[in-house]
Order: structure tokens, then C-alpha cells, then sequence
């Protein structure tokens, strides 16, 4: 298992190299070329930089989270072969630069959604929380602005406001896509990067819809453990496999997590550690990693990940916001340095009891 932590690249984050270099356990960065937009081609220069920076700071580049999937490969349009090559060359890059794990999402339009940036505990932190009673009541062509209108700033990951600025386009390509079609355009895509990705030893993770039920009436299809199985089936190459983020896929409390990482057993590529709060059908804050301050059971999940023979990178998800931390909502450094020294503590024990 290797401890990492994300970070969006000296110009958008709002926590150092340095400090995050600090956090005892720590050895690695996932990391993006936050300013690409989905379907360019990454130069090679450019991703070099990158690697060059974070190993000056004394830590590795860990992997790729993420480089985002254009929508006409998602909503399967004409285009997509053209877009699909620019992924291949991207891929080719990043194969060059020593990089194998690629987490990415396929979710129509919007990455991860939440009504509230910044839901206030009756400790004084903030969390992100989602209620679809709130999501129901807003028009889907203002949400980006809701959302960055809360983001202290920051620009935040899949919320690009060039690409927001199309919304009302984004949502007319998916008017006739169905779950199959989505699904069918996905399995498309993976078969034409899976020979790219053997010849550099690329780890494709898929990450779960968040939340993990369609949102404004767009289909979503990685929310549950057949349906994952199901993909990991149609593309069958064990470089085609996921990223386990608790916090997406357990928004359902009908997804089983313990269930889910046997029956994805070896094909796990990466994992986000997070904790939820549920409050109701389809209403949900985040927590701090803690079991006992959220719903789900981290020992029950990290045990299950120890014992199934996950051996990859694993990284606290978002955290909240405390100490009067200001940063990209979920994305401070002290509620996920807690976060990492958490979980580090459980996989040492795990791994002394079992000895
Ligand atoms: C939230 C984050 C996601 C993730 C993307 C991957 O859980 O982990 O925003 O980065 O979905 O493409
Ligand atoms: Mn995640």
C-alpha cells in the first residue's frame, strides 16, 4: 500500500509539497495537468515538469487523477474517434514519463455533485454535503454557478466554467443517450486504450458516480457493485480496473462496500478513503475519516482491502474544513493529514495483529 495525497499543481492549491511532504507516511502525490481541458493532447514536456516538481519536494508522482474523458466519447458522437486518439497520445505521454495509474470518471456532464461546499457541524467545521430534496429545486443550467459561486475562489475539479458555459449543449448531446448506450460507449473506449495501455503498463481506475444515482435526469452507470462487475467483465484486461472511493460508491447505503472489494478483488487500482454521514434517503454530509463520526466502518473497509490483497495507492478523500484552514472545499491539508494518520494507524495495526 502506498500513502498518497492529491494535489492540483503549484498554480490551484492552496497546500505545499512541502507540507504535505511532512504528513508522517506520505510518499506519494496523484496529481493532473489542472489547466488541460478533456480531449487535449498533455505534452510530454509539460508532464515531465510535473514529475520533476513533486520529486524535488522528496515524493513521487504517484499517478493521474485524472485526465477527464471528452463528452463525445462519453456520448458516443462522431467525433469521439478524433478525441479517443488525443486520449491514446495523452496515454502514449504519460506511458513515456514512467506513469501507470490513470483514474478518470465517466459521468455525463458533471463530475461529483453537492448541494452545500460548506455545511457547518456543531463542532464549527465545514463539510460538503449533499440532499437531493435541495438538488431537485435547482435548475441543472445554474448549478455550475451555485457551485462555483461557493468555492471560496478556487476553481474546482470538473466544474470548469469554459465547459459550464456550454451546459445547455452538454445536456442536449445526452437527450437520447440511454444507461446501455452510455455503458456500450464506454466499453468502446476502453478496448481502443487497453493495447496503449499494455505496451506502458497503464492502470485504467474508473471512479464511481458521485452520488451514486443518476443526477438531473443524466444516465450513470459505475453506481453499484453489479454494475461494475459488469464492466469489469465486458472489458476483462486486469489494466481496466477501479478506483474504490467509499464516499461515492457508499452514498448508496445499499451499495455493500466489504461486498464490493471481494467481488473487484485484483482489479482495484486505487482507493479514496472517505467518510459519510447518512441523514435519509439521498441525503448525506461528509465526515472526518473517523468511523464513529460517519456511517461507514473504515477498520471493516481497510481490513477487507488488507485481506483481499489490495496493494496500490490508497488516498484520504475530501476532508473538512477546520482550523480556519481556507482551501479548495474538501481539499485542505489538516482534515486529510488526520485523515492519512488515521488510516495508517488502522493498516499497522491490521498488519501487527495479523502477524
Ligand atoms: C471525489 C473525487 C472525484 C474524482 C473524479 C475522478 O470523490 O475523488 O472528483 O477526482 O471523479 O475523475
Ligand atoms: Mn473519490
Amino acid at each position: 500500500m502506498e500513502m498518497t495525497l492529491r494535489w492540483f499543481g503549484e498554480d490551484f492549491d492552496s497546500v505545499s509539497l512541502k507540507n504535505i511532504r511532512q504528513i508522517p507516511g506520505v510518499t506519494g502525490i496523484v496529481s493532473t495537468l489542472y489547466d488541460t481541458k478533456p480531449g487535449e493532447v498533455w505534452p510530454l514536456e509539460r508532464i515531465r515538469n510535473l514529475k520533476k516538481t513533486i520529486e524535488a519536494s522528496g515524493l513521487r508522482l504517484a499517478g493521474i487523477e485524472s485526465v477527464n474523458i471528452h463528452d463525445a466519447i462519453k456520448a458516443g458522437l462522431p467525433e469521439r474517434d478524433k478525441y479517443i486518439e488525443n486520449y491514446i497520445k495523452t496515454l502514449e505521454n504519460l506511458g513515456e514519463a514512467g506513469i501507470d495509474m490513470i483514474c478518470y470518471n465517466f459521468m455525463p456532464v458533471f463530475d461529483w455533485t453537492r448541494s452545500d461546499l460548506a455545511k457547518v457541524l456543531p463542532d464549527g467545521s465545514t463539510v460538503l454535503s449533499y440532499d437531493q430534496a435541495l438538488i431537485d429545486k435547482i435548475n441543472p443550467d445554474s448549478i455550475a454557478d451555485q457551485m462555483n459561486k461557493k468555492a471560496q475562489g478556487f476553481e474546482l475539479p470538473g466544474w470548469e466554467p469554459e465547459r459550464m458555459a456550454q451546459i445547455k449543449e452538454l445536456f442536449a448531446i445526452y437527450e437520447t443517450v440511454t444507461e446501455e448506450q452510455l455503458f456500450d460507449n464506454l466499453v468502446y473506449f476502453l478496448n481502443k486504450i487497453m493495447p496503449t495501455c499494455e505496451k506502458y503498463g497503464i492502470r485504467m481506475a474508473i471512479h464511481p458516480d458521485d452520488p451514486a444515482w443518476p443526477v438531473f435526469g443524466l444516465p450513470r452507470i459505475i453506481n453499484s457493485e453489479a454494475n461494475i462487475t459488469k464492466l469489469l467483465e465486458a472489458v476483462p484486461n486486469p489494466l481496466n480496473g477501479i478506483t474504490f472511493c467509499t464516499g461515492s460508491l457508499g452514498s448508496n447505503p445499499e451499495n455493500d462496500l466489504i461486498s464490493t472489494i471481494y467481488a473487484v478483488k485484483g482489479r482495484i487500482h486505487f482507493a479514496h478513503l472517505r467518510n459519510i454521514k447518512y441523514h435519509g434517503y439521498q441525503k448525506f454530509d461528509e465526515a472526518s475519516h473517523l468511523s464513529s463520526d460517519g456511517s461507514l466502518d473504515m477498520v471493516a473497509i481497510i481490513k477487507a482491502l488488507r485481506d483481499s490483497g489490495f496493494d496500490s495507492i490508497i488516498r484520504p478523500d475530501h476532508g473538512r474544513q477546520i482550523w480556519d484552514e481556507i482551501s479548495m472545499p474538501g481539499y485542505g491539508l489538516y482534515d486529510r493529514a488526520l485523515g492519512v494518520a488515521y488510516m495508517n494507524g488502522i493498516w499497522e495495526t491490521l498488519e501487527k495483529v495479523s502477524n
